[in-house]
């Protein structure tokens, strides 16, 4: 408990040249934190894990290999922290989406539209889905694949339901599981075919069938 009569922050003192550094330092280090990330998920994207070396991170980041150790001791370690980056970007879209205030079936449909062109263009999302793939192969405690938008979906497909936009009767659980079967199936074959410059008109196509599927 601060001493009577002094704030905790007249008990802290002066600021000193360290504490007024201190957050500069501390900004520069969340930056090369996510420079890292990124550099790291463009190799992963590119070559794969057992592809990529934490020297080969480093000079993609332009940073020295200390830099990249000081915030991941592994590279097993960077490979969790770029697969939790795929799965923020979906947040981060979801967020923008629920300040439109949209529709629940709108929200689904826009949320994998946009994450189709995220698919296509965010070396993050790309490189978390290759580790997602090759996932058996990494000794890493890797974030479990497809439970995380299964969950969603199924909650705003249940939204929906309630706001009359499923056909009567419809089992949004099972809608959910079918969106992340297809979405998954169509980013795969056109990364396999096309590098997924095809995805957006895939996805818009498998996506209308569907919601044919299911609404009236
Ligand atoms: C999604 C991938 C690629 C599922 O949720 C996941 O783990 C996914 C990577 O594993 O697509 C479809 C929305």
């Amino acid at each position: 408990m601060p001493k009577p009569g002094k704030t905790p922050v007249q008990l802290l003192g002066e600021p000193t040249e360290r504490t007024k550094l201190a957050p500069l330092r501390q900004d520069r280090a969340v930056r090369t934190r996510a420079l890292v990330v990124v550099a790291a998920a463009e190799l992963f994207a590119e070559r794969g894990f057992h592809g990529t070396s934490v020297k080969d991170v480093a000079e993609r980041a332009e940073v020295t290999k200390g830099a990249v150790y000081f915030h991941f001791p592994d590279k097993e370690t960077l490979a969790s922290a770029v697969v939790e980056k795929h799965y923020d970007r979906r947040t981060e879209v979801l967020e923008d989406l629920l300040a439109e205030r949209m529709s629940p079936l709108d929200t689904v449909v826009v949320l994998l539209d946009r994450m189709a062109v995220a698919f296509r263009d965010d070396p993050v999302i790309q490189g978390g889905a290759r580790l997602q793939n090759e996932r058996t192969f990494i000794q890493a405690n890797l974030p479990a694949p497809f439970v995380g938008w299964t969950d969603l979906l199924t909650s705003l497909l249940r939204d929906a339901a309630k706001a009359g936009q499923l056909r009567p009767g419809e089992d949004p659980a099972a809608l959910a599981r079918s969106f992340v079967a297809a979405f998954f199936g169509v980013q795969h074959i056109s990364d396999r075919l096309h590098g997924r410059t095809d995805i957006a008109e895939r996805w818009a196509e498998t996506r209308n069938l569907l919601l044919r599927a299911v609404c009236d």
